[in-house]
């Protein structure tokens, strides 16, 4: 496969910018059918540079160029130069001003990077390099300037005009149109720029700051959403207190506003003092949000506030340090929920994530280190690993150092860089300066790509009253990285003995930290044979070798101390279960549920003292897309039977049980946000999905479930019964999916989770009817959460995309190969299905590898997808 156009960036050829931008002037005139940029910047030499080349490369991508002057004067052909991503101004002074006037055109913008349009609306997403698609301009983090951006639109179209910063000045211009000027006062790269102009209202409230200045807070939305907007407004404030008393940090300027808008290729976006957002992440009422709705938007808020500082106050050197501002962004939105809901569901919720999306992605052709190396195409980096390892390892420090210290380096971290475009060295160094830590091995988690595993070993010496434990780690081969080239880690491991009245041993530390290839660690005066309780609160990203026996795992379940590892217990059984019974099946054998984990099962059933979220969590088998990552060869139908077998019987077995918690967790009351209700919501609708769990399930369940559909005051407790009852092949399906589509078709976000049911269902006929709704009215290819809900649902459906005919791959590969000409960014996430190929029977390997072949092939493929495919095909 060759395709010259795409080529690779690597980190190594970092090089500061020649010329510095101080100050830009933007000047946006939108029109019917196309708008007129017209920028006026500030250009210094860089005393850092060493070149002193008099040309200047520009970075600019489907710009019309209307006009284009230096310091007054407008540029004759000789002094400038436009190439297919860019332009090349030719003999320039040491300093200068720039004008440059360009046109573009919104409506026609299909990929939503640049400027473009959704419902009719203006908005802007510049993250990463989407500035060079309205403007010539150097796009590159470490170029910050001052913005002050003018916009004049028609004001019937566009009644409101936002950009960052503060308001200064508006007015009425002839031919009924009109405009705003924002000022900026904070020097920022470009990628933080943003524009919205249209027909909005916005809800308002304030928050006073701790040193007391008042913060105009504004929310902006349709007209038809207003009355949605109150719990994102709740979240931001609950978000600016929190940062002040947990970091110390204050909101800058007098203003902040958040826009939501239907079509955006991802969660929200932090420009300074004006967020995007995906509407997702803002619009939320109890009828049509479900309660982890809720949770999202108050932790998109928070993160995106939390930007604010973390990114746009200090900002990324370069692309390759993305995690720098995104993992310790996403841990500081993981910290704030903790506190704000419940700090283990939390937790667990993460830890999944983690388990089921990273770790696959760092065992694939994907795998890359949280600081990558190289890219082709940026956009393909804002992953897992990036955000959510990256968040592990900000944790990990967290760990290493305590709250104090980690505080003092955060402290640090600012004193030395307010203002600045940083690496996630000049992190790891402001922290390990401020706690004396030696951090120089820790280093490695940014440039060692993949999960270390880890094996345990345990001795008990009755004689000597000692207890040891030896822990080795070894890090897989990633694509470029050998495993015979990786370092040890330095692994922080939290942990815990049980003596055997399920108590903890009294130890002197709880913390081991493995620094090499094999370690053990010796206990003395331990009395009795303990039970460990390893990696509490999931200490590190790494995976455990299995080593407790069921017996082992079920103690751990009912005693430990650790409410995470106690999940973690019931997690790591129903897998050993799941597993087993799949390897079962594969030799027709007859399939039996070990009583242990049946009595397992009834314990969390029967407990009414516990947490009902952790309880309806332990009640939650792992998801297939995980199991199939822990088997050598995966086999999908078998283990969709062996993990539907599981749920079966323990629904059949234990139905009483599961009934009865059913029926003592109904509350009719008003929705509650609290995490009692939540909990209680969750382990109710937990015991529904196994009553339900047969394709033919009991009527008078059935019954049971149509009478919660009916009077179910909350989106939470509804989509419950369809989400249930999506797996089942009887009639009550078809008439509530009927029903409810009646019910909400006009609600855009309430039919995405109408599509991902449909989508997500085990049963066979779910293909055909995905490529039904393909042609349905409450889909439409060019709205991402449409893509993502019908078209990416499908293929994260483990049973029903790896369908052994492949007809599944030919699906998906269809659409990945219409939409790379529309959208690039959305195309390019549909291909991670595809990623895990070699992994499957070589049949199913066959399959897909044709596909991905196809997807290589298509004339003029987006660097989005080409990266992807060609990862994939190469390794
Ligand atoms: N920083 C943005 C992501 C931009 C993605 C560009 N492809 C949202 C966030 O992480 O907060
Ligand atoms: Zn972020």
């Amino acid at each position: 496969m060759s395709n010259t156009e795409h080529s690779t960036i690597y980190r190594k050829d970092y090089r500061v910018p020649d010329f510095l931008i101080t100050d830009l002037n933007l000047n946006f005139i939108l029109g019917k059918k196309d708008c007129v940029v017209k920028a006026k910047s500030v250009f210094q030499r860089n005393q850092e540079a060493k070149s002193n080349s008099n040309e200047l490369f520009l970075n600019g991508e489907n710009l019309e160029l209307l006009f284009v002057a230096v310091d007054g004067s407008e540029l004759p052909a000789s002094r400038y130069r436009l190439e297919g991503k860019g332009m090349v101004l030719i003999d320039m002074p040491d300093s200068f001003v720039l004008e440059v006037s360009t046109r573009i055109y919104p409506d026609k913008n299909t990929a939503l990077e640049g400027l473009y349009r959704s419902s009719g609306n203006f908005c802007t997403q510049c993250e990463a390099e989407g500035f060079r698609k309205i403007t010539y301009y150097l796009d590159r983090p470490d170029v910050m300037a001052r913005f002050v951006t003018r916009i004049e639109g028609d004001i019937v179209d566009c009644p409101v005009l936002l950009s960052n910063g503060n308001l200064v000045e508006e007015g009425m211009l002839e031919g009924g149109r009109h405009f705003a000027v924002w000022e900026d006062p904070f020097p920022k790269p470009c990628y933080l720029f943003a524009l919205v102009a249209g027909d909005l209202i916005f809800i308002q409230d304030e928050f006073t700051t701790c040193s007391g200045r008042r913060i105009d807070l504004r929310i902006y939305v349709e007209a038809k959403n207003r009355e949605k907007c109150g719990h994102a407004m709740t979240s931001l404030k609950k978000s600016m207190a929190w940062d002040e008393e947990v970091f110390g940090l204050e909101y800058d300027l007098d203003t902040y506003m958040i826009v939501a808008v239907d079509d955006f290729n991802m969660g929200a976006m932090e420009n300074k003092g004006l967020n995007v957002f995906n509407s997702k992440y803002v619009l939320a009422s109890p009828e049509t949000a479900t309660d982890q709705d809720y949770l999202g938007v108050e932790g998109v808020i928070a993160h995106e506030y939390f930007h604010n500082w973390t990114g746009n106050r200090v900002t990324c050197r370069d692309w390759f340090q993305l995690s720098l501002k995104e993992g310790l962004t996403v841990f500081r939105d993981q910290e704030f929920s903790s506190d704000m809901n419940s700090r283990p569901v939390q937790r667990i919720e993460d830890v999944r994530v983690l388990r089921s999306f990273q770790f696959r992605e760092d065992s694939g052709p994907m795998a890359h280190s949280v600081r990558p190396d190289s890219y082709l195409e940026i956009n393909n980096f804002y992953t897992v690993t990036v955000y959510n390892k990256g968040a592990e390892v900000i944790r990990m420090m967290h760990t290493l150092l305590g709250a104090e210290d980690f505080r003092k380096g955060i402290d640090l971290y600012f004193k030395r860089h307010d203002g600045q475009a940083v690496t996630c060295d000049d992190f790891v160094s402001a922290m390990a300066t401020a706690s004396d830590v030696d951090l120089d091995q820790f280093k490695l988690w940014y440039s060692q790509a993949g999960t270390p595993e880890l094996t345990v070993t345990e001795e008990w010496d009755v004689e000597g009253q000692r207890y040891k434990v030896t822990l080795s780690q070894r890090c897989p081969s990633t694509p470029s990285q050998s495993m015979e080239d990786k370092k040890a880690f330095h692994i922080p491991i939290s942990f815990g003995l049980l003596d055997s009245n399920g108590n903890d041993m009294e130890l002197k530390n709880a913390l081991l930290e493995l620094k090499s290839a094999e370690e053990t660690f010796t206990f003395e005066g331990i009395h009795e044979k303990p039970v460990l309780s390893l990696l509490r609160g999931f200490s590190a990203p790494v995976k455990v070798e299995p080593w407790q026996s069921r017996e082992q795992l079920a103690f751990l379940m009912a005693n430990d101390s650790d409410p995470f590892n106690r999940w973690d217990a019931s997690f790591r059984l129903s897998e050993s279960v799941i597993l087993e019974l799949t390897s079962v099946l594969q030799q027709n054998r007859q399939a039996v549920l070990d009583p242990l984990f049946i009595d397992a099962v009834r314990r969390i059933l029967t407990d009414r003292e516990s947490d009902k979220s952790l309880l309806g969590m332990a009640l939650s088998l792992p998801e297939e897309n995980y199991l199939a990552q822990q088997m050598k060869v995966i086999d999908p139908d078998n283990l969709h039977l062996a993990r539907r077998f599981v749920r079966r019987e323990l629904a059949n077995l234990l139905q009483a049980e599961f009934r009865a918690v059913w029926e003592g967790n109904t509350n009719r009351g008003e929705y509650e946000l609290t995490s009692e209700a939540m909990g209680r919501r969750r382990l109710q609708n937990v015991a529904l999905s196994y009553l339900l769990a047969g394709e033919r399930p009991d009527q008078s369940d059935v019954d049971m479930a149509m009478e919660q559909y009916e009077n179910g005051n909350n989106m939470t407790d509804v989509i419950a019964v369809l989400s249930a009852m999506s797996h089942c092949d009887i009639p009550e399906r078809g008439e509530l999916l009927q029903n409810f589509y009646e019910k909400w078709k006009d609600d855009v976000l309430v039919m995405d989770k109408w599509l991902i049911l449909q989508a997500s269902s085990s049963l066979p006929s779910t293909l055909a009817s995905v490529k039904d709704l393909m042609h349905h009215p409450a889909f439409s290819i060019s709205n991402p959460n449409k893509v993502r809900s019908l078209i990416g649902a499908f293929g994260g459906n483990h049973v029903a995309f790896h369908n052994s005919k492949g007809e599944g791959y030919c699906f998906l590969a269809d659409q990945i190969i219409d939409l790379d000409s529309r959208n690039p960014q959305i195309a390019s996430r549909l291909t991670t299905p595809f990623s895990t190929w070699k992994r499957y029977d070589t049949v199913r390997q066959k399959l897909m590898k044709a596909q991905l072949q196809r997807i290589a092939e298509k004339e003029g493929l987006s660097g989005d997808v080409f990266e992807m495919v060609r990862r994939s095909l190469d390794t």
